[in-house]
């Protein structure tokens, strides 16, 4: 993991809509290349730790039934800038406030049900790549 990667995730809102297909070729279409990909049902232990960052947040508790609440799609994609462009690309946390043609403003239901995970730092992209993919995944 250099800066030419980061970790996100298709979410169950978006992968049990059937949308996933479609997410990906828009973030192929950006210049991201899928380097490491696996379809997933999280448990509620491995949701609480993915975000327990948030764990003092009145929203916790309902972010971890929707993250639980059906498969999700986590990915390793590539591109130069990697971190700081997929953020561009997904746009605000709430797709009421996300730029046009962002994933979150075509794709997303609401600021919970927000289609997509982007890791936010070099490190965080690192650590979310090890807590999804063994090395070998995205050599
Ligand atoms: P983001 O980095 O844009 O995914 O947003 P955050 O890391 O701040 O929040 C992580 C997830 O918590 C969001 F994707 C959605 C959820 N969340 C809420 O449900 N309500 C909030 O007020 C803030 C975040």
């Amino acid at each position: 993991m250099a800066g030419n990667r980061t970790l996100t995730i298709v979410k169950p809102d978006a992968f049990g809509a059937g949308k996933a297909g479609k997410i990906i070729a828009h973030l192929e279409s950006g210049g991201f290349k899928v380097v490491a990909a696996r379809v997933m049902h999280l448990s509620t232990a491995q949701a609480q730790e993915f975000y327990a960052v948030h764990r003092e947040r009145p929203f916790y508790g309902s972010l971890v039934s929707f993250m639980t609440s059906g498969k999700c799609m986590p990915m390793v994609l590539e591109k130069a800038d990697a971190v700081a462009s997929l953020r561009q690309a997904i746009g605000s946390t709430d797709p009421a406030e996300a730029a046009e043609g962002t994933v979150r403003k075509l794709f997303a239901e609401s600021k919970e049900r927000n289609a997509i995970h982007a890791s936010d730092s070099d490190e965080n992209a690192s650590r979310e790549a090890r807590f999804f993919f063994a090395e070998a995944d995205h050599l």
